[in-house]
Parts: structure tokens; sequence; C-alpha cells
């Protein structure tokens, strides 16, 4: 297989539906999402009355050898557990050295970032012509603050791999609320 034949050298993408073609995304509903909202009455109660899609994932991860990127196309559907926006599981990178680059594309959102290590959080917008960087060693975790679908594009090393254990054993110390009607963050244990 020579060079050029061994990646994915094109693809065309819908930024507003935030999908890319010839990719199914892979597709999380809201019972994928057990622990990440600090509401748990409310979660539990929407769950009942059905399991909504919450957001869905298009990843081109072809190839995997030292210095390739793999990139994937995301939508967060809009919508709210009680007062927190819908957002994704959330993970630090497998190897956790991997830096990532967001842009957003359509829609309105948030970034969750937490040091690992000393828990500091920042909330940061993510929207059309944004572009936010994602530091090695940090958990990242994206919600969509607006009314119509978030689409945003990640792009990565290929080494980066997702660890979403360690996220879900310990979680994000903080959530992304609605707060008069500007997304705000809070402290978890404060919800
Ligand atoms: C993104 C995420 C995407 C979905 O492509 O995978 O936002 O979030 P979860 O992976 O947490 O479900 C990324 O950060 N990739 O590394
Ligand atoms: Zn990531």
């Amino acid at each position: 297989m020579n060079l050029l034949n061994s990646h994915d050298l094109l693809r065309f993408f819908d930024p507003v539906a935030g999908t890319i073609a010839g990719v199914a995304p892979t597709q999380r509903h809201l019972g994928d999402l057990h622990g990440c909202f600090a509401d748990t009455a409310t979660y539990e109660r929407m769950l009942a009355a059905g399991n909504p899609l919450v957001y869905g994932v298009s990843a081109v991860e072809p190839a995997r050898a030292d210095g390739d990127l793999h990139y994937a196309l995301a939508f967060i559907l809009p919508g709210r557990v009680g007062a927190e926006y819908f957002m994704t599981k959330g993970h630090v990178h497998s190897w956790r050295e991997a830096a990532e680059v967001y842009l957003g594309l359509s829609g309105e959102g948030a970034m969750l970032l937490e040091d690992e290590t000393t828990r500091e959080s920042r909330m940061l917008p993510l929207r059309p012509n944004h572009a936010v960087y994602v530091p090695g060693k940090i958990a990242h975790r994206t919600m969509n603050t607006g009314s119509v679908p978030l689409t945003y594009l990640g792009i990565y090393p290929a080494q980066a791999g997702h660890d979403y254990t360690s996220v879900a054993n310990r979680n994000f110390r903080c959530v992304v609320i609605e707060r008069h009607g500007q997304p705000a963050m809070v402290e978890r244990t404060l919800l």
C-alpha cells in the first residue's frame, strides 16, 4: 500500500447536521449518560419517559502510525436535564499527553475542561469561529447551550485513545447549568 492510498484524503461533511458522508455516527442516548448529570432524580424521570438521542460522533480514524491524526465531527442536540444542558460523556485521552483542537461549526455550546491532577476547571464557549485547544492530561466534555444542534470538529493524535472509565469513576467536579438564561459553571455538589 502506498502512502497516499493508506489515508482517507478527502471527506465531505455537513457542518449544520454534524455528519460526514459515508460515516455512520456513533449514537449516544440519554441512557448512555448514567452518572453524568448531577440531578439524578430528573435524569431518571426523563429516562423512564423515553430514551432520547443526545449526541452523535462521526470519527475518521484510518491510520494509526506515529504522527497520524484522527478527527471527529459531532452533533449534540439541544435539551436539558433539569438545569443541566445535554452533554457528552466526557473523557481524558488514554495517551495522556495527547492534546486536541476543537472547532465550533454551528449552534452554541460550551466545553468543560478539568485538570486531572489539580481538578482545576474551566468553561469555554464553543461556537462558529471559535477554536478551543484542549491540552494533554485534561478531561473534556462538551455541552449544547443553545436551542439548535451544536456541531463541532475535533482533531487529535491517532494514538490519543479515549479513557471514559477514569472520568466516569471520579466524575467532573463541576457541571454546566442554565442560570438566568446563560450557561454557568457550578460545583457538582452545590447543585
Ligand atoms: C471528541 C469526542 C466527542 C464526543 O471527538 O469524542 O466530543 O465526546 P465523548 O467521546 O466524550 O463521548 C473528542 O474529544 N475526541 O478525542
Ligand atoms: Zn478528546
